[in-house]
């Protein structure tokens, strides 16, 4: 079951949210599928806040960005071996399941991860040309080797050399006089050599082909180092006792980039191409805990989060990262900008006033069921996108969503309206940097990144004595969104009609509107920025 998130634009106004909230559940009674799963781009404004908080519906999930991740393609370890572990165990999980990487663990504590490289590389060390020296751990040898301890000396972990007792006695007494560091004997039967390796003070003697008669008469007494009897012959013990060195002799500690489950998809897949290992391990970016690793394998298709553009469509106005998702639809109600998709999709565009109207009629369309908090949200998106369908945009479509869901459920359109605006205000009573930003939308035309931002009040009295104030918002927007042009749409949903606050901008220009004072624009009967306001600025701009 995949995930779909269902999103309307950045800045997200009341129909963007209604929309988003009214499609998932929609595509959820459609589509069992699937989850489809509304989601917001930035905080809510105060009328949508307002709204849902009166229906009693959860506000959608915050989403910061769409961008694929370390974690949606790590492992988990599922091959884990403690560091005292022989080497005869790693060896044995990649003859069984031939894993890319074996996660070493110390407890809670991560130290390495072993791949078959590290395996090989202990192999050829052996054959570098001299006589190869081990880390032996005493208590592995039971585990590899079928037999046991006649006695145990006081070390845990030997490192010695190992030499087979074969030889004619006195060859052997020379051999062992010879020696730099004391191997570690493998022997048969052979009471004589026995009793010269330990009169020698090896570290270690392990018999094989031992008669229980031969064992009654080894005298221990004054030995100190191990003695062990191998139930394998001696062939067989050399080989499992080269195996049953503990896999942490394995592990080379190198200093590599660390590996984080919030890093980007791409960052990762560069910093292991880059890297010599067939694993890197991977890191919670909050607890700082090992959590998986990964491999090449991991990045053969970068999994894409799957989306559904509400009122909408354009990637400027969208939530960032969409270039690693994948659009699965777009339902919008402006101009189409799409960005090209990889896979055919399903686009229902339509000029009408809201993108609830067109989420009301593919309500009926289904003939789905419609309870009252979704009617009312659906209305509430409809009646604030098109100013209680005052604006220009609004449609005989969006009439009759209205018609029809305030019949349905007994509203009263006036009082649903008062209500829906009661949070509408005056500029002053309003904080600049927030009215300005709360609802802006960017814009790239004939070269010329600019954007609008749109609030709604109830009066302009006040206008004059914040002018400069709201000019100075829209000055250190235009900076920090590195725009060559910004301004505010203050409409008055009352008188409806509007007054732009606009910042300078580079070229001469001439806009149509009757400029009251400097940088504020009278718009009488304009109601809609996408409809009324930005074929204007277009046009001076073109
Ligand atoms: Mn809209």
């Amino acid at each position: 079951m995949a995930q779909i998130y269902v999103s309307g634009h950045r800045n997200p106004d009341m129909d963007s949210i209604a929309s988003a909230i009214a499609y998932s559940r929609l595509k959820n009674i459609l589509d069992g599928e699937n989850q489809y799963v509304p989601i917001a781009l930035g905080p809510l404004n105060v009328q949508s806040k307002a709204v849902l908080e009166g229906l009693g519906i959860p506000s959608p999930l915050f989403v910061k960005d769409v961008f694929s991740r370390v974690c949606s393609v790590y492992r988990k370890p599922t091959m884990v071996l403690d560091p005292d572990d022989p080497v005869y165990e790693l060896v044995n999980m990649y003859n069984q399941n031939n894993p890319s990487v074996v996660t070493i663990m110390d407890g809670d504590e991560f130290r390495g991860l072993l791949s078959i490289d590290e395996i090989n590389r202990y192999f050829l060390r052996e054959n570098t040309g001299q006589r190869p020296v081990y880390d032996i751990l005493l208590r592995n040898i039971p585990r590899v080797i079928k037999g046991f301890f006649l006695k145990k000396g006081g070390q845990e972990m030997i490192h010695a050399a190992i030499m087979v007792g074969a030889m004619d006695y006195k060859v052997f007494c020379r051999r062992l006089s010879e020696c730099g560091t004391k191997p570690v004997l493998v022997v048969g039967n052979r009471l004589d050599h026995i009793k010269a390796a330990l009169d020698a003070g090896l570290p270690g003697l392990i018999l094989t082909g031992m008669s229980e008669d031969g064992l009654q008469q080894i005298d221990l007494s004054r030995y100190n180092g191990f003695v062990y009897v191998s139930h394998e012959d001696t062939a067989e013990t050399i080989r499992l006792l080269r195996l049953s060195v503990a896999v942490d002799t394995l592990l080379v500690h190198k200093n590599t980039v660390r590996i984080t489950d919030d890093m980007l998809f791409e960052t990762a897949k560069g910093i292991l191409a880059e890297s010599e290992e067939r694993g890197l391990p991977v890191f919670s970016h909050l607890t700082d805990e090992y959590i998986g690793f990964i491999t090449r394998r991991c990045f053969l298709n970068m999994p894409r989060q799957k989306i559904i553009m509400v009122d909408h469509n354009e990637a400027m106005q969208s939530v960032p990262g969409l270039e690693d998702a994948e659009i699965v639809e777009i339902l919008d109600h402006h101009r189409l900008d799409a960005p090209k998709t990889r896979n055919p999709i399903s686009i229902i565009a339509s000029p009408v006033g809201s993108t609830c109207t067109i989420v009301y009629d593919l309500y009926q369309r289904h003939s789905a069921d419609l309870d009252e908090p979704t009617a009312r949200l659906l209305l509430a998106g409809i009646s604030s996108d098109t100013v209680m369908l005052k604006s220009p945009t609004a449609t005989s479509l969006d009439m009759h969503a209205v018609s029809e869901i305030c019949s349905a459920f007994s509203i009263d359109y006036d009082a649903f309206c008062r209500e829906l605006f009661s949070n509408g205000s005056s500029l002053s009573s309003l904080d600049p940097a927030k009215a300005v930003s709360s609802d802006f939308k960017i814009y790239s035309e004939c070269a010329v990144r600019f954007g609008i931002g749109q609030v709604e009040v109830t009066t302009f009295s006040d206008l004059s004595d914040v002018r400069d104030r709201y000019l100075a918002a829209l000055e250190s927007l235009k900076k920090a969104e590195k725009l060559e042009w910004t301004m505010l749409l203050v409409t008055n949903v009352m008188s409806e009609e509007s007054m732009l606050i606009a910042t300078e901008y580079k070229k001469n220009y001439k806009l149509l509107y009757e400029e009251r004072e400097k940088g504020v624009y009278y718009l009488p009967g304009v109601l809609s920025r996408k409809k009324q306001l930005l074929p204007e600025i277009i046009r001076v701009l073109s």
